[in-house]
C-alpha cells in the first residue's frame, strides 16, 4: 500500500478560495490539503482522488466551517511608543487632525515618544497589537517605520518589526516611511531633511536589509509631490518597490505619481480623481482602502469606489493600525467598515483582506486557496464568507495555519524580549 503523501487534509469545509477574478470563490462541502507548507489539493470533497486516510497523514473534518486564506493586513504603523488617547478627546471636542498636527501634536508627538523608547520596550509595547491582529486571522502583516525620523529610531522600529515576525512565526513586510512628517529639528531646513532621508537613511537601512518597500505621506501637512518624487527615484535606484499615502486629505496627484513608478499600492484615496484612477488601472497599482482612519477622523468624503470598480482597479482593505488616526486592532473590523461605510460588498471586502492585500505587498504565493499557494489558512467559527464582515467584534478564529503549521503549536511569543 502507498504511504499517504499529504501532511494534512481538511474535510467538510465551506471554502472561500478567493481564487477566481471577482467573487470569493465558494466551494461547499470542500476539501483542502497541503504538504511541506504548500497547498496540494483544493476542491469538492466528492472529487478527492482516493479515500481521505489513504491521501493524508492527518485528516480532520471541520463540520461545515468556513475556511479562507490567512488574512493579510497590508498597511499598518503598529510599532510606536506611547499612545494618543488625549488627541482623541481633542478631536471629539472639535479640533481637526491638521490643527493638532500644526500645534505640535499628531505624528510628531508619537515621534517624541518613540525616540524615547528602547528597542525592547518598543517590542513589548507593539507585540500585543500584533497578537491582536493575529488572533483575528492575520498571517501576513506589513509594518511601516516613520515615527523615528532619524536614522537610529527608524532602524529601531524596523528591527522591532522584523523581530515581531520572527517571534510570532508570521511574515512581516517592512516599509520605510522616512517622509512621514518633518521632524521639529528640521522645521526651517525642509530640503535638508528630504536629502537626509533619500541620501542617507534609505540607502543605509536598505543595505542593512531592513527595508522591503518605500512609502511617503504625500499631503499638504506631509510632503509634496516633488519631494516624494526624489524619494521614489532613490528607491528605484535601489530596486525597492514603492507605495504611497495618497489623496487622504487633499488631492496632490500622488496616486498618478506612484502609478508612474509602477507602485504596489496607493493608500487612503478619499480625494482621488479620475486621472489618478486611470493611471492606477494602467499600472496595476492596488487601491488600499483604510476605513479606520476615515471613521476615526469622522471624514465625510468617500473614496471613489464606483469609479475604481469601473476601471477595474483591485481594492484591498487594511487597518492602518496607528496611534493617531486609526487605533484599530482587527482586520475583520476594517472589512466590516469597508462594507458599511464605503459600500463594498462582503465578497469585495474579503478579497480586499486576502488576495488583493497580497498583491498590494507584491506577493503572488498567498492570498488564495489554490494549488501551489502557501498553506496559510484560517478555520472560522462561521459558515458563510459574509459573516466575516457581518459580525462586529467577537472572536471568530477557530484555528490558524501558517505554512501548514497550526499556529497554536508554534512556540508562543515570549513576554520577555529575546536576546538583544
Ligand atoms: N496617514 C495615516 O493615516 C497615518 N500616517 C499617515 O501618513 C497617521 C499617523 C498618525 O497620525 O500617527
Ligand atoms: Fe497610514
Amino acid at each position: 500500500m502507498n504511504m499517504p503523501r499529504w501532511d494534512k487534509l481538511l474535510l467538510n469545509a465551506t471554502l472561500a478560495t478567493c481564487a477566481d477574478t471577482t467573487t470569493c470563490g465558494v466551494i461547499e462541502r470542500g476539501a483542502v490539503a497541503w504538504q511541506h507548507g504548500r497547498i496540494v489539493w483544493v476542491g469538492r470533497m466528492d472529487e478527492l482522488p482516493d479515500a481521505p486516510n489513504a491521501l493524508a497523514e492527518a485528516v480532520e473534518s471541520v463540520d461545515g466551517a468556513l475556511v479562507t486564506p490567512g488574512l493579510i493586513d497590508c498597511h499598518t504603523h503598529l510599532v510606536f511608543g506611547g499612545d494618543r488617547a488625549d488627541e482623541f478627546d481633542l478631536r471629539l471636542n472639535g479640533a481637526s487632525y491638521e490643527q493638532i498636527a500644526k500645534a505640535g501634536g499628531g505624528i510628531v508627538s508619537t515621534v517624541r515618544a518613540t525616540r524615547d523608547t528602547s528597542e525592547d520596550q518598543l517590542y513589548l509595547q507593539s507585540m500585543p497589537r500584533a497578537q491582536a491582529l493575529l488572533s483575528d486571522g492575520v498571517t501576513t502583516l506589513e509594518i511601516k517605520s516613520g515615527y523615528g525620523l532619524e536614522l537610529e529610531t527608524e532602524r529601531r522600529m524596523l528591527k522591532v518589526a522584523r523581530r515581531l515576525g520572527r517571534e510570532l512565526g508570521i511574515t512581516v513586510r517592512t516599509t520605510f516611511l522616512g517622509l512621514h512628517a518633518l521632524p521639529p529639528e528640521y522645521h526651517d531646513r525642509r530640503e535638508d531633511y528630504v536629502t537626509l532621508v533619500c541620501d542617507v537613511m534609505l540607502p543605509e537601512l536598505a543595505s542593512e536589509g531592513l527595508i522591503d518597500a518605500v512609502d511617503a505621506f504625500c499631503e499638504n501637512i506631509g510632503f509634496t509631490r516633488e519631494e516624494t518624487l526624489c524619494l521614489f527615484e532613490r528607491a528605484k535606484q535601489l530596486g525597492l518597490p514603492v507605495k504611497l499615502h495618497a489623496e487622504q486629505l487633499s488631492n496632490q496627484d500622488g496616486a498618478a505619481l506612484v502609478a508612474e513608478y509602477g507602485g504596489l499600492s496607493a493608500d487612503h484615496l478619499e480625494h482621488l480623481g479620475k486621472s489618478g484612477i486611470k493611471a492606477m488601472a494602467a499600472a496595476g497599482t492596488i487601491a488600499v482602502l483604510l476605513p479606520g482612519a476615515f471613521h476615526a477622523l469622522r471624514e465625510t468624503r468617500l473614496p471613489p469606489i464606483d469609479l475604481l470598480r469601473q476601471h477595474g482597479v483591485p481594492m484591498a482593505v487594511a487597518t492602518d493600525c496607528n496611534p493617531g488616526t486609526s487605533p484599530m486592532l482587527s482586520l475583520r473590523l476594517a472589512a466590516s467598515m469597508a462594507c458599511t461605510l464605503f459600500r463594498l460588498t462582503p465578497d469585495e471586502a474579503l478579497r480586499g483582506i486576502t488576495v488583493n492585500a497580497a498583491r498590494a505587498l507584491g506577493f503572488t504565493d498567498r492570498g488564495t486557496l489554490a494549488v501551489g499557494q502557501r498553506a496559510d489558512l484560517v478555520v472560522w467559527n462561521a459558515r458563510r464568507p459574509a459573516e466575516l464582515s457581518y459580525w462586529i467584534g467577537g472572536s471568530l478564529v477557530r484555528k490558524l495555519y501558517v505554512a501548514g503549521e497550526s499556529l497554536s503549536r508554534r512556540k508562543p511569543a515570549r513576554r520577555l524580549p529575546s536576546a538583544s
